[in-house]
């Protein structure tokens, strides 16, 4: 059988990428055609995302397909979303999480409704970029879009209604919302109307891997082809996470870009007092599985100062100088929420991350070396953080973490967690993200010989991190848990 052809769309907070899979056997073969910036624009003091221009790039990428393709997904990061009017046409840009407006809609909704009572209803975790304050924000400050609304999209879903005409919602990106119920993977009615916000405007989820149709006509005479759009999991970390090469249960995943999110696969949520006093969250994954995850602010610390670096060092530069600066010397939360706006909001991030060290009595990081050496040991300790306490409240023993994503690539930091954590760390792929996404749509056009992580397994081979024994390990976590 010649190789089946099915291409990716993953938009990433940092970049996005449009990719190829070769799909032979049990072997796929992933060709990134285009790699493009994804850079927000703060537009009147509110931070928006350039849509027109991912659009744009989008098609450029698929321009350079060649032709045969079976199927077409796109997935991107979680919780933002657009609304459609009654005539299909978007109402206004879509807000980037980091715009600072919804935070006051985070305060007044948790002085409203009980903690307990939005996370029965969810099971997800309260970080104030979900899309329930960025709804109460606009319910608050914008009734009136709202009100002209007739259609709720999240961002991939938008591009799925460009690409092919559709207005479906896919499930594992709608769990992130924190406006759904995790047991029905449907909306929570319940939630919904003691909002306040209209139900017209939610439909039902589809499950990832739904065919939702031909591209238009216009689109498919400029991409050159004819081709099935399908719904793949369309949260980006939910198709990394189907894409672990994973194998037993012993095993957790640190998906590891702009955020690190790190979490175990289970059958059902976990719902109780403890997982929401852990600030847990239980969204939604392949095959009806949910991830139990947890944020870790991630590689976003380095980003910003990479910017505030004027991005002049590569991140392959700033590891190797961070290889050199002393271990351990300062240390941040890095969840701090001090840490989660853009410079543009909220001032440079090597100053922010300064300002935490000399708060907490700390030696102050100077230049990037050693600025870096602070990012990459507080992640590492906060992964141990997380893993440990998903140990204890699945009893799970967790003895091995695959990172994927591209701070796999941070061999580093890959050593530097295996070390923390005294576990083993197995990376890759660096773009779990789009083999997820490109597996799950050809399995959903016939073309998946295997399951999903048998081909993963078969096409990529991990880079293994074993833990070494390091002076000073023990106290710098115990320092790390005792921060702010
Ligand atoms: P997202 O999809 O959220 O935009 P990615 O999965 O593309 O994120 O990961 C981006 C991160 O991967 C960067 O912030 C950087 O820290 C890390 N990274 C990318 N390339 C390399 C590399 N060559 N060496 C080390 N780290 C890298
Ligand atoms: C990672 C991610 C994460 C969400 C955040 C908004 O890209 O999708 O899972 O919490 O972006």
């Amino acid at each position: 059988r010649p190789p089946s052809l099915h291409l990716a769309v993953d938009l990433g907070a940092e970049s996005g990428r449009v990719a190829l899979g070769r799909l032979e056997g049990e072997r796929l073969e992933v060709e990134i055609l285009h790699r493009f910036k994804n850079t927000p624009a703060l537009l009147g003091g509110y931070l928006h995302w350039d849509l027109p221009r991912l659009w744009l790039e989008i098609l450029e990428g698929l321009k350079k397909a060649p032709p045969g393709v079976q199927s077409l997904g796109v997935d991107g990061w979680g919780v933002d979303y657009a609304l459609l009017g009654p005539d299909g046409d978007l109402l206004g840009l879509p807000r980037h999480y980091r715009d600072p407006h919804h935070l006051a809609a985070f305060q007044k909704v948790l002085e409203e409704i009980p903690r307990e009572d939005i996370f029965s209803q969810t099971g997800i975790q309260f970080m104030p970029i979900n899309t329930l304050y960025q709804l109460i924000a606009l319910r608050d400050g914008n009734r009136a879009l709202l009100e002209a609304a007739q259609t709720f999209l999240m961002l991939p879903d938008l591009f799925h209604h460009w690409l092919c005409g559709a207005t479906a919602v896919e499930w594992t990106n709608v769990s992130t919302t924190q406006l759904a119920d995790p047991r029905t993977c449907n909306w929570s009615e319940p939630l919904l109307q003691r909002l306040g916000l209209p139900r017209r405007l939610f439909s039902q989820p589809v499950p990832p891997g739904t065919p939702l149709g031909p591209l238009r006509g216009k689109v498919a005479r400029e991409v050159g082809q004819e081709i099935l759009v399908v719904a793949p999991c369309t949260h980006d970390t939910a198709s990394a996470v189907a894409a672990v090469p994973a194998q037993g249960n012993s095993w957790a995943y640190i998906s590891s870009g702009t955020w690190s999110l790190v979490g175990l696969e289970l059958p059902q949520p976990v719902l109780t007092p403890q997982a929401l006093a852990m600030n847990l969250t239980n969204e939604g994954g392949l095959d009806g599985t949910i991830r139990l995850l947890k944020n870790v602010m991630g590689l976003w610390l380095l980003q910003e100062c990479r910017q505030a670096w004027g991005d002049g060092y590569s991140y392959a530069d700033l590891a190797a100088m961070a290889e050199k600066a002393e271990p351990f010397r300062s240390l941040v939360n890095p969840d701090d929420p001090r840490f989660l706006l853009t410079h543009q909001v909220a001032g440079p991030m090597p100053e922010r991350i300064q300002a935490y060290c000399q708060e907490t009595g700390q030696p102050l990081p100077q230049g990037e070396a050693e600025i870096t050496r602070t990012v990459y040991d507080s992640l590492a300790l906060q992964y141990r953080r997380v893993v440990e306490g998903l140990e204890q409240l699945t009893g799970r023993p967790i003895t091995r973490l695959h990172v994927v994503g591209g701070g796999s690539q941070n061999r580093l930091l890959c050593q530097l967690t295996a070390d923390v954590s005294g576990r083993e760390v197995w990376a890759g792929p660096a773009e779990a993200t789009l083999i997820g996404n490109l597996l799950v749509s050809a399995r959903a056009v016939g073309a998946l010989p295997g399951s999903v992580r048998e081909v993963v397994r078969a096409s990529f081979t991990p880079e293994i991190y074993r833990p070494r024994t390091l002076p000073g390990l023990e106290a710098a976590y115990q320092r790390l848990l005792r921060l702010p």
